[in-house]
């Protein structure tokens, strides 16, 4: 069967001028064959195809999981000029194999509702996967999490925001999260964050005392910057955050860190979700800038008054990198959009390295005149009066 993927071109690329293509590959392999699973390893090790996601399910036509085929989806990088011959490998080892070219543009959004497809999850830091996450082995602390994950699955775009009954222990971890920051944010928090905190407790229930549900806060960000929050079961692949805030709703997850380690988490949670994120999706001018967030919303650090402040929602939620960002040991960058976009970032500990912005509005200057530079195959408009997405000249 003839092919044809999409090139790809990487920073590397440009350097070895190697032009690889984006496949998506589909085959079987039955039951007797077993092996064939690390022969197809092999395949791909021969070829140097860089492997970017798997998959696996029974076969369709196995009727029980012993004796089951088994289907593999798998996504890779291949060297243009030996793609055939790695088909063709393939299909010696492997029944059924399925090149499925790589669509030019992905599905994104066009509508608010669309939303909710957009629910891909990294499992990587899941308690039931990870065994390095401290609640691996705590029965009632995953049982828990899977019951407020439900919810979230379970939402769809418009329902009212689902309320959590946090038990004594959740509010006691909440208690002492937000008893440590507190203490330290007068001196690293950016003004902004300070003010908006403020805010959030004269009117929004925030303090020790009890956990605020997103659907109050909802609302208090909706008047305030038009954001407004949906909930998420754990940390989203970056695609479907970024599709999220194209239409200024921000996913929230419910569920509390565990109690053992609260002053760093690996992946989000309600402290995450409610000390780092909201106080600045409150704040007018930075709502405006959302959009490259790793360094920026998670981890971006900003001059005030000739002091380096902490606006990062990854840094105002955690003590431990809130203290260890604005000491001498983290590696301090000027903020650079495109250094930025391909710094490779630190997902299971502190990072090694910030990006300082002279100031909000020299970030959002600079970030706007980046992404006006990225490429698209059409422009795009979004109608506020929808909620819409139009697609302005399709190819
Ligand atoms: N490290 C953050 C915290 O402890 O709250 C969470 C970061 C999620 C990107
Ligand atoms: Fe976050």
């Amino acid at each position: 069967r003839g092919f044809s993927g999409s090139p790809v071109t990487s920073a590397e690329d440009v350097h070895s001028r190697v032009l690889h293509f984006l496949v998506n590959v589909l085959f079987t392999l039955s039951s007797e064959k077993n092996a064939g699973f690390f022969k197809t390893g092999k395949i791909f090790e021969t070829f140097e195809a860089k492997l970017l996601h798997i998959e696996s399910r029974m076969g369709r036509k196995s009727k029980n999981s012993a004796t089951a085929d088994l289907e593999f989806f798998m996504k890779c990088e291949v060297h243009s000029s030996d793609l055939d011959v790695f088909i063709n490998s393939l299909k010696r080892v492997a029944d059924n194999v399925c090149p499925i070219p790589e669509e030019k543009v992905p599905w994104f959004p066009r509508q608010m509702k669309d939303l909710d497809r957009c629910n891909m999850l990294i499992t990587k830091f899941d308690p039931d996967m990870d065994q390095d996450h401290p609640g691996y082995s705590d029965r009632e602390y995953r049982k828990r999490r899977a019951f407020i994950s439900e919810l979230a699955f379970r939402y769809k775009q418009g329902d009212s925001l689902p309320i959590v009954e946090y038990t004594a222990e959740e509010v006691s971890t909440w208690k002492e999260v937000y008893r440590q920051l507190r203490s330290i944010y007068p001196s690293l928090a950016c003004r902004q964050f300070m003010d908006s905190l403020q805010q959030l407790e004269k009117e929004c229930g925030y303090g020790e005392e009890r956990i605020p549900q997103l659907r109050e806060v909802s609302a208090f960000l909706k008047e305030r910057t038009g954001f407004q929050l949906r909930p998420v079961a754990g940390l989203l692949s970056a695609r479907d955050f970024l599709n999220s805030l194209a239409f200024r709703v921000f996913q929230c997850t419910q569920y509390i860190r565990h109690s053992s380690a609260p002053m760093h988490s690996p992946e989000p949670d309600c402290c995450h979700e409610l000390l780092g994120h909201i106080p600045m999706l409150a704040d007018r001018e930075f709502a405006q800038f959302s959009q490259l967030y790793w360094f920026t919303v998670e981890f971006g650090l900003c001059k005030q008054n000739g002091t380096v402040k902490a606006y990062g929602a990854g840094l105002l939620s955690s003590y431990g990198e809130l203290v260890y960002a604005l000491s001498n040991e983290p590696e301090y960058k000027p903020f650079i959009p495109e250094e930025a976009a391909v710094q490779p970032y630190q997902d299971q500990t502190y990072q090694p390295v910030y990006f300082v912005s002279e100031s909000f509005e020299d970030a959002k200057l600079k970030l706007r005149r980046y992404s006006a530079a990225i490429k698209r195959p059409f422009a795009v408009r979004y109608d506020p009066f929808t909620c819409s997405v139009e697609v302005l000249d399709q190819p």
